[in-house]
């Protein structure tokens, strides 16, 4: 061998040593028993999908690798409302969505966003693990569907825009703004003046980048992870509503599993929420100087102006008739009373 022959040979050598391919060896060697495909709308940089590798790992470890959790960040199996229709078929046997999205098929799983119900985390949390959240969980499980236990975070949502800053509610007058696809999404936002147009989060950074629309909304951890601050100038700390995803299982596909493996895989999505909920906290509160330093000009609004503006549209009262009596009574036992 001459010396450039064996300089490429031994940097190939380096490569291959690095190269990911070598983690096939450690694998077991027979594939799984049981695989469960699992797909999600954010960047492998978010927590969700952090912690999802974690969860997959510690379900791989547990069940001595009969049981794979093969996970689909960033749509790859499609956009949100397309991965909703493939979890009810079975294409797709886990999905984390957001509440609201799932009212498309479900109307009652809306009522946590209703917008300002909620002022803080332990609020959250005490709804969405008490009977608030029991309440939806069952509404779900009446279909060929089902949600886990603890939802995982979202968090709170902020307001960016290319064109101008929001600081009072008629600022959102007749803005062109990107929301979810749920019913109540795009009324909120038709109650503050703005023209909601209904995209998907995998289409949200093409439509912003190319001014099909002014601006979104976002938690923070959101807003970063998935660089929406690199087509947008600026951020309105608005805390309109607090969202969160429900890690949902398509039934036949999880019945499958024989009961002492369903186990494993229950706990290890329920007890990885906690880690995931505080990273995402965290990650809201931390992030404001980064995204600053990335050029994103934030301002504070006062948030009793933008639910005045709810209250007198008739929002609240709508959407009591609309959700029902139950759904809401048990809402504002959390939230205090709305409208
Ligand atoms: O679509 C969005 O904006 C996102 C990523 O926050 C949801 O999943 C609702």
């Amino acid at each position: 061998m001459n010396t450039t022959s064996r300089r490429s040979f031994l940097k190939l050598m380096a490569v291959a040593a690095s190269a990911p391919s070598l983690t096939v060896i450690s694998r077991p060697a027979r594939a799984a028993e049981f695989t469960l495909r699992y797909a999600n709308n954010l960047p492998g940089t978010h927590p969700m999908n952090v912690r999802a590798k974690e969860m997959a790992a510690r379900v791989s470890a547990e069940s001595k690798g009969r049981v794979e959790i093969q996970i689909f960040p960033n749509n790859q199996l499609g956009g949100d409302t397309d991965t909703l229709s493939q979890l009810r078929s079975g294409a797709v046997d886990l999905f984390t969505l957001s509440p609201l999205i799932l009212g498309t098929f479900i109307p009652t799983a809306q009522v946590s966003g209703i917008g300002f119900a909620f002022n803080d985390y332990d609020n959250v949390w005490a709804a969405m693990d008490g009977d608030l959240g029991a309440y939806v969980r069952k509404q779900i499980g009446a279909t060929s569907i089902f949600a886990f236990e603890k939802i995982w975070n979202g968090g709170f949502r902020q307001i960016t825009t290319s064109t101008r800053a929001i600081a009072q509610p008629k600022d959102l007058q007749g803005m062109k703004l990107r929301v979810p696809p749920s019913p109540l999404w795009t009324s909120m936002f038709k109650d503050f003046g703005a023209a909601p147009a209904s995209v998907n989060f995998s289409e949200v950074y093409s439509a912003l980048q190319t001014h099909v629309v002014e601006g979104q909304e976002n938690p923070l951890s959101i807003i970063y992870t998935a660089k929406l601050f690199e087509v947008q100038k600026f951020c309105s700390l608005t805390n309109h509503m607090w969202d969160g995803f429900w890690f949902l299982g398509n039934k036949d596909s999880f019945g499958r599993l024989p009961p002492d493996l369903q186990t494993i895989v229950r706990n290890a999505i329920n007890e990885t929420a906690a880690k995931q909920r505080e990273d995402v906290t965290q990650l809201d509160r931390t992030l404001r100087s980064k995204l600053e330093s990335a050029g994103l000009k934030f301002n504070e609004v006062d948030k009793g102006e933008f639910r005045k503006q709810l209250q007198a549209s008739g929002f609240y009262s709508d959407w009591q008739k609309k959700l029902g009596p139950q759904a809401w009574s048990l809402l504002e036992k959390y939230s205090g009373k709305l409208g």
